[in-house]
């Protein structure tokens, strides 16, 4: 048969292919096998690998410079709501607990301030806000709720008790504000971290209401948080105390593993 060069191929070129083939797939070997060892010796001592530890952190730090009040969670109509409001998670909602006897305790940042005990009343003085969103949990389910309180913005303003200095919004990027916000339940048992961007974003609520009524028991009464921008373990229920930190507070789905933003 006739050697056709258009649709053969011919001895010198293959071996010359084959030789490229060769020297590829030895140099994408080697790259692989050194990215393996690279990860292996770069364990960092809380575990994580260091390459996937950079990521972790670029993403808290793109997280927190990009994070804008102009991000809204969406919001919905008052026929939208449920009625039948689903009861999801019951640590540090012990049955002992008398809303009766309940005080606010907000410990103001840096503890130069005395600590100031607040009651329902006090709250209820500030302006009320309402939101009807698409409450999401972690596992999986969602519901559009609608819920009524202050927002905690508004409480920072009546209550100077987050700034380093002066209350805060005498400077216009809040640098002067501590970074995180940290709110437990009366008996400890539950506890979130939350950052102070997240704080101050306007549709967060110290929550007294929901359905347009004082918050069952099961749901928080009589002060939860509701954080439309995050996950649902964020919102706590039963809100005994609320501090202010410059490093994370502790945060109780946090250590279980889950992320410490666990932004929407
Ligand atoms: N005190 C307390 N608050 C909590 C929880 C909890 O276990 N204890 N669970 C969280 C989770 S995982 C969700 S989804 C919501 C559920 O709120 P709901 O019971 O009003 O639906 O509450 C959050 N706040
Ligand atoms: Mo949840």
């Amino acid at each position: 048969m006739k050697k056709n060069n258009d649709t053969f191929q011919s001895e010198e070129s293959i071996r010359k292919n084959t030789m490229r083939s060769f020297l590829l797939f030895t140099a994408y070997f080697i790259a692989v096998i050194t990215g393996i060892a690279l990860l292996r010796s770069s364990q960092e001592n809380d575990g994580m690998l260091k390459p996937l530890r950079k990521v972790a952190d670029f993403n808290a730090g793109v997280f927190n410079r990009f994070f804008s009040h102009n991000h809204r969670a969406k919001q919905f109509n008052l026929a939208d709501a449920v009625k039948d409001v689903r009861v999801n998670g019951d640590a540090g909602m012990g049955n002992e607990f008398k809303v009766a006897d309940w005080k606010l305790k907000l410990v103001p940042f840096g503890a130069k301030k005395d600590t100031v005990f607040l009651s329902m009343e006090d709250l209820k003085k500030l302006p009320k806000t309402e939101i009807i969103f698409d409450f999401k949990c972690i596992e999986g389910w969602s519901q559009v709720t609608h819920w009524g309180g202050v927002r905690l913005s508004d409480f920072l303003k009546k209550y100077p008790v987050a700034g380093r200095k002066y209350f805060p919004l005498s400077s216009p990027d809040n640098s002067d504000l501590a970074e995180y916000v940290g709110m437990h339940t009366p008996d400890n048992n539950y506890y979130v971290g939350i950052d102070m961007a997240s704080a101050m974003h306007p549709q967060t609520i110290l929550c007294y209401e929901m359905n347009g009524k004082p918050l069952p028991y099961n749901q928080g009464a009589p002060l939860r948080l509701i954080i439309p921008v995050k996950y649902g373990i964020k919102s706590i229920k039963r809100i005994g105390t609320i501090f202010f930190s410059d490093s994370r507070p502790p945060d109780y789905w946090a250590e279980k593993g889950y992320d410490y933003y666990s932004g929407l």
